[in-house]
């Protein structure tokens, strides 16, 4: 199966990559929804909405100032550096991520779509000023100095619009794809869930990287139960021997 799926993106122009929060388990960053996930301790509506910010934006700072300082530790590991070799051999490449840890750049990779924003990016819920992250005092709720607006992390939450431009463009490029890998996501969280059915729908050929199944499972042409971080190397370098060896 592996062979085939080589000889496939040999051939293939347009490579579509989406990435979860799986990805970065190995670097030691806690998924959502897996047994040591993230939403264990608290449930998604309860931290990651404009709701709960608004009623305790204290506790949903306490949060991200937790996750961020995690986040600061933790380096890519193989399976994001896989990715960024695939992106120098591939003809066209993107990759398109919920994940909010920079991990992908830190990589090396640079065709990137960040669905849901990255944490370490800052915004005023007044008049959307961006800040970074040394601008933020981490024990007070830090205010805008421009309009004393709310600052907050500069992700998607729950019920938010994505970025109109990054949804577009992850939808073309989903759409163009000859090969869409879905890589270590529970596809469970819209509308990022709907663009590997999206590409399969424009005759893509849908690959599943992912230790367990998920809604997209049936849905795939190759699923691979596998960790990211040692399927994807494996990959890349069956696919680079195959170039060298021109056969
Ligand atoms: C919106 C950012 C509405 C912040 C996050 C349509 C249908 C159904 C529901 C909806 C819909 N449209 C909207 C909704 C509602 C909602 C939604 O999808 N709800 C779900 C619960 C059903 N969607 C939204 O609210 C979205 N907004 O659509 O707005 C709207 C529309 C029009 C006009 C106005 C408004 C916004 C969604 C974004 C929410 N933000 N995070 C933050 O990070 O704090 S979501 C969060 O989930 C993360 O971004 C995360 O990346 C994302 C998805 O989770 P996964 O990445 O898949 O992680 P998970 O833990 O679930 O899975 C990990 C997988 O890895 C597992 O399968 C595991 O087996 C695997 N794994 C483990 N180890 C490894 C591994 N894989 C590989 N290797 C390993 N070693
Ligand atoms: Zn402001």
């Amino acid at each position: 199966m592996l062979d085939r799926l080589v000889d496939l993106m040999l051939n293939c122009r347009n490579c579509v990559v989406l990435t979860g929060a799986g990805i970065s388990a190995e670097s030691g960053v806690p998924t959502f929804r897996g047994k040591e996930g993230l939403w264990r301790k608290f449930r998604p509506e309860e931290l990651a909405t404009m709701e709960a910010f608004v009623a305790n934006s204290k506790l949903v700072w306490e949060w991200y100032n937790w996750r961020r300082t995690l986040m600061g530790e933790v380096k890519p590991n193989p399976g994001h550096y896989a990715l960024s070799e695939l992106e120098k051999i591939a003809e066209n490449f993107t990759l398109i991520t919920q994940n909010v840890d920079g991990l992908h750049h830190m990589a090396g990779t640079e065709q990137i779509l960040e669905l849901h924003g990255n944490i370490y990016r800052n915004k005023c819920v007044g008049c959307d000023s961006q800040f970074s992250e040394e601008d933020i005092d981490p024990d007070n709720i830090p205010v805008c100095p421009k309009c004393g607006g709310k600052i907050r992390p500069d992700v998607v939450w729950f019920g938010e619009m994505l970025d109109p431009e990054v949804i577009q463009e992850a939808y073309h490029r989903s759409e163009q794809a000859d090969i869409f890998l879905s890589v270590g996501t529970s596809a469970v969280i819209h509308p990022a869930a709907s663009l590997p059915v999206v590409a399969k729908q424009y005759q893509a050929t849908l690959v599943e990287i992912n230790p367990e199944p998920t809604p997209l499972t049936d849905l795939a042409d190759f699923c691979f139960t596998a960790k990211s971080g040692e399927f994807l190397p494996e990959l890349v370098s069956r696919l680079k021997d195959t170039l060298t060896s021109g056969s």
